[in-house]
């Protein structure tokens, strides 16, 4: 039996509630939606009035399900064997909901025919959907995939978010350069969220600490806000199961001002307002400013208590008492973001229920882990005290006494060893210089680890450097909390709904058993030399390749050859995810093409996208070089179809959905050792293309699972990396070594994709020349060697639909829904408390 079938016998699995005849139930409801909305919209029906009508008829199929879930998981009680899961992020990057929903209740038929009915296409009014982009990259995405998994294999389960009014900005270009705009994404209303009138919890914030008679502390703050539950309702795909993501909105305690209103003074009126909306406004608010700083601090602060807050008035509903929360309750941290909680829940069991130390202690270490998802050390959040004590001034009184108790510890583990004492402290002690000022700091990290049972890596090197680098002290003190759980992706979305031309091909050669449980595609082994499937897989790929050209002519008014290969990379834009790497092998390869004009080259289109951070101001420069470069190739007519290098903007889930089933090669190039996991790397394998990639992140997992001869690999490993920056990384040197890299660098300098300008690129010439800390002209020369292994490869269609099926093969491990079974069994499962 597999991890995921074994997963589907042991939780819920929603065999015994009712089954309603979804069809025509939601035929009935769409008409009645529609109606509803062409009453209100005038006569014809239009694709949004079709989506609305659409996405209201599904959401009240999904809220019977909800209702069916919650009584079942309510019954289960402490019987189970598996804890009910809290899953908090500051992100989750749900994208469209309708594709999703359709799918999952099987309607996308009766759906497609009402559509037709009225005139429009499914594929049309799924494509006016926003996207929820409430999230910045993998992290964000990954929660999104669990929660699909937390339905598709019954787990008891809550996502908890914020209900942001804008996500992630919008992305545009203007000469080149990325401009942000707001996503204003709920724009017409959301049509998939559900409020819960009943579910408002008051958050405070700010006031001071009192001590009563008998010597209790209590908070008193000095505001409170209000959290109000919106639920959005994520359904499983095979039983009737869903999972929640409950995201909650801040409001003022009191609306308005009433007697400032009556004075005129509208502006004080609804200054409270203003101050709750503010909590809501945008994910991650610029922390260039104290004030940006304050108000990502009050996000935390207000999801991680508003989500505790919950998850007790429902634990005292069903159980009466908190003994047993710990036992069974898990609250996961997803990064650093909500690492408030265990500070927060002790405050709770503490101070609202009465409890001693020692036994809210207990439950919080039961009921708390925590994943870490990148190594970069900027990642690792802390905040400084001082904002503590104006913002959460009894959180941080726990924060000191939680650190306290761990020293003592430590001390007595390591007597005389202030420096280890120094460098576990939860906090920062500050006196060093840096962009801090030297202050005092809480390390939401180390708090995030003290206070867990579990604590673990999204990849295996990412787990093993994780406690050799980064956390090697804590390593030490508590080995045996630190465990690793490979990142995976849901095949739902990203196979099923994604690639309906690749799926169908699937069932028919391997039956659909492959949609429930991934590792089914393991039986692709045998038929991968077969050259017919290979020829259709092939056919496949080029309807999708041809979706994707138009989608670029349309958007770019560039026409790209569908027969050339395409090649990827879209991710955020990131130095250590090297977009430059990529950018420079086109230009050299751009060059060799006009020295060699009538050599055999494989044409090839190169597809970039990404979003950069607002303020981070290289990788601005290298989206600006790619669309210089890319001008200058684009336009060139000695090139023609040979080579296109093309930036797709806005990117998102949704056009990921796009460019991925159209890719044959994917750019997982990140210096060794920099990326934790990376997921788009198993999306891409998944929808048959093959990878070029460093010894990084899951890119090993794969190339383990696959055979590493069925993936371009290249560049210096992770020891490598480490003993080149050991003896004195010159990165001039390997240019003036290689004339291939020097004209590459050259062409930049000299202003040749900037019409002339050579300031333009001077910035990010001179730190490639002299600093390079990511080792790109180290790994430049071994990236173009792989380059052309790639052409060669592509010459031989039989050969490379063999290494594709064979990779896809391999890819069954890669599903979510193994993830969540690993983080059952080493993480969340009672059987892990010990
Ligand atoms: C990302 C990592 O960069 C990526 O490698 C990983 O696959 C993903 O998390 C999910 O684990 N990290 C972030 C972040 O998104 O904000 O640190």
């Amino acid at each position: 039996m597999t991890a995921a079938s074994r997963a589907l016998s042991t939780f819920p699995t929603g065999d015994a509630m009712t089954t309603p005849t979804a069809s025509s139930d939601l035929s009935v409801a769409f008409q009645l939606a529609l109606q509803r909305e062409l009453h209100v919209g005038g006569e014809s029906a239009s694709p949004q009035a079709l989506l609305r009508a659409a996405a209201h008829a599904c959401r009240e199929l999904l809220a019977q399900r909800w209702a069916d879930t919650q009584a079942e998981d309510a019954r289960r009680g402490l019987k189970a064997s598996v804890r009910r899961v809290h899953y908090l992020s500051m992100e989750f990057l749900m994208g469209r909901a309708l594709g999703n929903a359709l799918a999952a209740l099987g309607l996308e038929d009766t759906v497609r025919g009402a559509f037709t009915a009225e005139g429009h296409t499914l594929p049309d009014v799924l494509e006016r959907e926003p996207d929820a982009a409430l999230g910045n990259g993998g992290l964000g995405r990954l929660a999104a995939c669990f929660l699909d998994s937390f339905a598709e294999l019954g787990l008891p389960s809550f996502g908890y978010g914020l209900r942001y009014q804008y996500g992630m900005f919008a992305q545009g270009i203007q000469n080149g350069r990325q401009v942000e705009a707001p996503d204003d994404w709920m724009a017409q209303g959301n049509p998939w969220e559900v409020m819960r009138p009943e579910l408002r919890y008051l958050v405070g914030f700010g006031g001071h600490v009192e001590v009563d008679a008998g010597g209790a502390r209590r908070w008193v703050p000095a505001d409170h806000l209000v959290a109000q539950a919106y639920d959005f309702i994520v359904p499983a795909h095979h039983t009737q199961r869903v999972s929640t993501l409950r995201q909650w909105h801040a409001q003022a305690e009191a609306p308005i001002d009433f007697a400032a209103f009556c004075r005129g003074d509208h502006h004080a009126a609804a200054a409270h307002r203003v101050a709750a909306d503010a909590i809501n406004w945008v994910l991650y608010p610029d922390d260039s400013t104290e004030a940006g700083r304050l108000l990502r601090l009050k996000q935390e602060a207000f999801l991680v208590s508003a989500s505790l807050q919950d998850l007790i008035a429902r634990h005292l509903q069903e159980f009466g008492t908190l003994e047993q929360l710990g036992r069974a309750n898990a609250i996961h941290l997803n990064d650093t973001h909500p690492a408030l909680a265990p500070a927060e829940l002790m405050r709770l069991l503490l101070d609202e229920h009465g409890m001693s130390w020692d036994q809210a202690w207990s439950i919080t270490r039961q009921a708390v882990s925590y994943t870490n998802h990148t190594l970069m050390p900027e990642a690792l959040e802390t905040w400084p005290v001082r904002l503590f004590e104006a913002l959460l001034p009894r959180h941080l009184e726990i924060i000191y006494e939680i650190n306290h108790r761990f020293l003592e510890q430590v001390k007595q583990q390591y007597p005389g060893d202030g420096e280890l004492v120094r460098r576990v402290s939860l906090i920062d002690e500050g006196g060093h210089q840096g962009n801090w000022g030297g202050e005092r700091r809480v390390r939401m990290a180390s708090l995030a680890i003290v206070a867990s049972h579990r604590v673990n890596g999204v990849a295996a090197l990412h787990s093993e450097l994780m406690v050799q680098t980064i956390f090697a002290d804590y390593a030490r003190l508590f080995p045996e909390r630190f465990h690793n759980v490979t990142n995976g992706v849901t095949p739902r979305r990203w196979l099923q709904q994604a690639n309906p031309g690749l799926s169908a091909l699937l069932d028919r050669n391997i039956g659909i058993g492959w949609r429930q449980r991934l590792d089914e595609l393991g039986r692709l082994t045998p038929l991968a030399a077969d050259p017919a499937l290979g020829e259709s897989l092939m056919a496949v790929k080029r309807e999708n390749k041809q979706r994707l050209a138009d989608r670029i002519r349309r958007d770019l008014g560039v026409t790209v050859a569908v027969d050339s290969l395409f090649d990827v990379q879209i991710k955020r834009i990131h130095e250590y995810k090297r977009q430059l790497l990529n950018v420079l092998h086109v230009i050299a390869r751009y060059q060799a093409i006009l020295a060699n004009p009538t050599a055999d080259w494989v044409p090839r289109t190169v597809i970039i996208s990404g979003k950069a951070a607002s303020a981070y101001v290289m990788a601005k420069s290298i989206i600006q070089l790619a669309h210089d470069v890319g001008r200058v190739i684009n336009s060139d007519p000695r090139v023609g179809d040979r080579l296109k290098l093309v930036f797709l903007p806005n990117y998102g889930v949704s056009l990921a959905e796009l460019i991925i089933p159209a890719a044959d090669l994917s750019e997982q190039i990140s210096t060794a050792g920099t990326e934790a996991s990376g997921t788009g790397n198993m999306k891409f394998a998944l929808n048959g293309a093959l990878t070029i990639g460093t010894w990084d992140g899951a890119n090993i997992e794969m190339a383990e699972s696959f055979g590493e001869e069925h993936m371009f690999t290249f560049g210096l490993r992770t020891e490598a990396v480490e003993a080149l920056k050991q003896v004195g990384y010159e990165p001039r040197h390997y240019v003036e070594q290689n004339p291939q890299l020097r004209a590459v660098i050259e062409a930049i300098s000299r202003g040749d994709f900037s019409q002339g300008d050579s300031g333009r690129y001077r910035a990010l010439v001179d730190k490639l020349l002299n600093q390079d800390i990511y080792l790109l002209m180290a790994d430049f020369a071994d990236y173009v060697k792989a380059q052309e292994r790639v052409d060669a490869l592509f010459r031989d269609p039989v050969a490379w639909a063999r290494c594709v099926l064979l990779n896809m093969a391999g890819m069954g491990l890669f599903s979510s829904d193994r993830t969540i079974e690993e983080y059952v069994d080493r993480v969340w499962s009672a059987k892990s408390l010990g």
